[in-house]
C-alpha cells in the first residue's frame, strides 16, 4: 500500500527531490496539493526549530500527521551566512539571482570559500517528533555555472563531485550526494522500519 505524508513546504523543488527519493512506495502531498497557500512561519534561528515548528503549524491547521524541512547554506569565511537565513538572505523581495548575487559580493575580499549546505526533516507521527540531518560540504565560486536545481546549486561546488556546480548535475546525481538527500535517505529508513 502506498503511504501517503504530508510535506509542509511550499518549495517544489524540494518535493521534487525528495519524492524521486522516496520512490513509488510513498505519495507526497505538499501544502499546495492540499489547498493550503499561507506561508508558514519560520522565526526561530536554528533550522531545527524551524522545522519543528513548520511541522507543528501544519499539523494543528489539518491534525493530520506531517513532516517540514528546513535547510540552508552555511558559508565559512563569512561566518555561517546566509545559513537559516538562506531564503531570504537579500531582503524581503529576495530572489535565487538577488541571494547569489549578494553571497559573491560579501565574499569578494574572503579567501575562505568552503561552505556547507545542511538538511533537517523533522517528522510529527502519532504525537512524537523526529529529526534527520543532512550536511554536504563543499565551496562557493565566483561565477554561477548551470541552469539545473535551485537557490544556490549554481555557485555551490560539493566536495564529492569536483568538477561541476549542483546546477550542472542532474536530480539523480545531486541525490546522491545531497544535503538534503543524506537526511530523505535516513527518514526513509525510519519508515520502512
Ligand atoms: P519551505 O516552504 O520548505 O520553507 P523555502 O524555500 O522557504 O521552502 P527554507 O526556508 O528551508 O525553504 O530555505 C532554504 C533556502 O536555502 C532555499 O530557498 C535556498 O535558497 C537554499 N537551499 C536549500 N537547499 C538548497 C539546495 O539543495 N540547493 C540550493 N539552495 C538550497
Amino acid at each position: 500500500m502506498i503511504q501517503e505524508l504530508i510535506f509542509a513546504t511550499g518549495n517544489a523543488n524540494k518535493v521534487s527531490e525528495i519524492q524521486s527519493i522516496l520512490g513509488d512506495k510513498f505519495s507526497i502531498k505538499s501544502l499546495k496539493d492540499i489547498g493550503f497557500s499561507q506561508e508558514l512561519e519560520e522565526p526561530f534561528d536554528t533550522l531545527e526549530a524551524n522545522a519543528k515548528t513548520k511541522a507543528e503549524q501544519l499539523k494543528e491547521i489539518t491534525g493530520k500527521d506531517c513532516f517540514a524541512e528546513d535547510s540552508g547554506l552555511f558559508i565559512n569565511g563569512l561566518n555561517g551566512e546566509p545559513g537559516v537565513y538562506s531564503a531570504r538572505y537579500s531582503g524581503a523581495d529576495a530572489t535565487d539571482s538577488r541571494n547569489i548575487e549578494l553571497v559573491l559580493k560579501n565574499l569578494e575580499d574572503k579567501e575562505n570559500r568552503s561552505a556547507y549546505f545542511k538538511t533537517v526533516i523533522h517528522l510529527l507521527k502519532n504525537g512524537k517528533h523526529y529529526q534527520f540531518t543532512g550536511i554536504c560540504e563543499g565551496k562557493i565560486i565566483p561565477n554561477p555555472i548551470g541552469d539545473n536545481g535551485f537557490g544556490y546549486d549554481p555557485i555551490f561546488i560539493a566536495n564529492d563531485i569536483p568538477e561541476r556546480t549542483f546546477a550542472q548535475l542532474t536530480k539523480e546525481e545531486k541525490n546522491t550526494i545531497s544535503h538534503r538527500a543524506k537526511a530523505t535517505k535516513k527518514f526513509v529508513e525510519w519508515l520502512k522500519k
